[in-house]
């Protein structure tokens, strides 16, 4: 994506031309982490200043692959929607919905259910570290998401998709389903998207193990730094957070080997803005006993503004329901043409004539 998000070349075709589109979700599936801030929430609102066209979405459908209580769902979608507000999202400039208000895309995902191949799904490594060892019992939604997840993006022919680095598979995935689409209809219709993963912070790792990364529903708190977690909270979590008893390097490299404390510089430099080579610059020799404490401080400052604006738009819960009912009335509008379209191609009769 060019920093200017022009619109790229364009491709007649049956539809419209096609023209810079962002679509990006993120799954009510507990309390929002500073990864789906990093690694997310703050480049959907980059996008959104850019001027670029910007649909983001709480994808409902998605998070239901496990289980989830019903109440509890309801709150983690407001309070989601909440968190995309806070963080900066305008609901005018981009559209903001829950994905099970707009029906097309289930439908579409089912259409994809029928152009992607099992062989593709299986080789799906997110659906092999969340179903785990019990493979047999996961639902079968679990094992489709990516074809849910390519309904979300063609759906609206978005062209580029900003995610962390966990998203990559998927989205070549939903590039080989619209090529194979396109190539077995006979047409030039899904576009072929191009991911978004850039900055400091596309993979924010969990705070008591460098290696895995830092998730909403790791079973430790103390793994990850919520949206919602008072100062005092982010402090300590910071301060218990796994390390190794050296100093840190003098560069990039002296991190090689050390997956605790590259976590630790990388998430300095996202918060500070300023790229991983700066950020070790700044620290270069320090004890983990120096760092840490100005690691806090700089993740109270950001964090802060956006956990109080996140509670006190919570309040209004009716709110956020307009703003994602408006959001979703918009999304539909965009959607139904191409879902019509693809039904066309598909030969799919449409005679109801409304
Ligand atoms: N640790 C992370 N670092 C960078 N980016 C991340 N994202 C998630 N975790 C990190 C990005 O956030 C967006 C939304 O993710 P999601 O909630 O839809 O699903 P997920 O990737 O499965 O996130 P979680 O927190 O791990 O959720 P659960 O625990 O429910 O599975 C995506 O763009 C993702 O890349």
């Amino acid at each position: 994506m060019t920093d200017t998000a022009q619109p790229t070349a364009t491709k007649t075709d049956t539809a419209a031309a096609f023209k810079t589109r962002v679509f990006s979700g993120i799954q009510p599936s507990g309390g929002l982490t500073l990864g789906n801030y990093l690694g997310a929430l703050k480049r959907f609102v980059e996008l959104q200043e850019r001027g670029a066209e910007t649909i983001y979405c709480i994808v409902d459908l998605h998070a239901i692959t496990v289980w989830q209580d019903p109440a509890a769902l309801r709150r983690n979608t407001r309070e989601l929607a909440a968190g995309f507000l806070a963080s900066g999202i305008d609901p005018t400039r981009s559209i903001l919905f829950n994905q099970s208000q707009v029906p097309g895309h289930a439908q579409l995902a089912w259409i994809f259910n029928c152009v992607a191949r099992m062989g593709w799904l299986n080789r799906m490594t997110q659906f092999k570290d969340k179903a785990g060892k019990n493979r047999e019992n996961a639902s079968v939604g679990l094992f489709a998401y990516p074809t849910l997840m390519a309904a979300d993006i063609l759906l609206y022919h978005a062209t580029h998709v900003p995610v962390g680095e966990d998203q990559k598979q998927h989205l070549e995935l939903t590039r080989d389903i619209a090529i194979k689409f396109n190539h077995d209809y006979g047409v030039d219709w899904f576009p072929v998207v191009e991911p978004v993963i850039e900055g400091p912070a596309t993979r924010v790792m969990s705070l008591r193990d460098g290696t895995k990364k830092m998730s909403k529903s790791d079973p430790s708190d103390m793994s990850r730094i919520n949206l919602t977690d008072d100062a005092d909270t982010i402090a300590r979590k910071i301060r218990k957070a796994r390390t190794d008893p050296e100093p840190l390097p003098e560069t990039l490299e002296g991190l090689e080997g050390r997956p605790e404390a590259r976590n630790l510089v990388n998430i300095f430099a996202a918060l500070a803005d300023i790229t991983p080579e700066q950020a070790i610059r700044q620290v270069a020799g320090k004890q983990f006993s120096e760092f840490k404490p100005m690691l806090a401080e700089l993740a109270v400052e950001r964090l802060a503004p956006i956990s109080r604006r996140m509670a006190e738009l919570m309040e209004d819960p009716a709110e956020i329901d307009r703003i994602l009912g408006d959001g979703a009335r918009r999304a539909d509008a965009i959607a139904t043409p191409i879902l019509e379209k693809t039904y066309d191609i598909v030969g799919m009769l449409r005679t109801r004539g409304d």
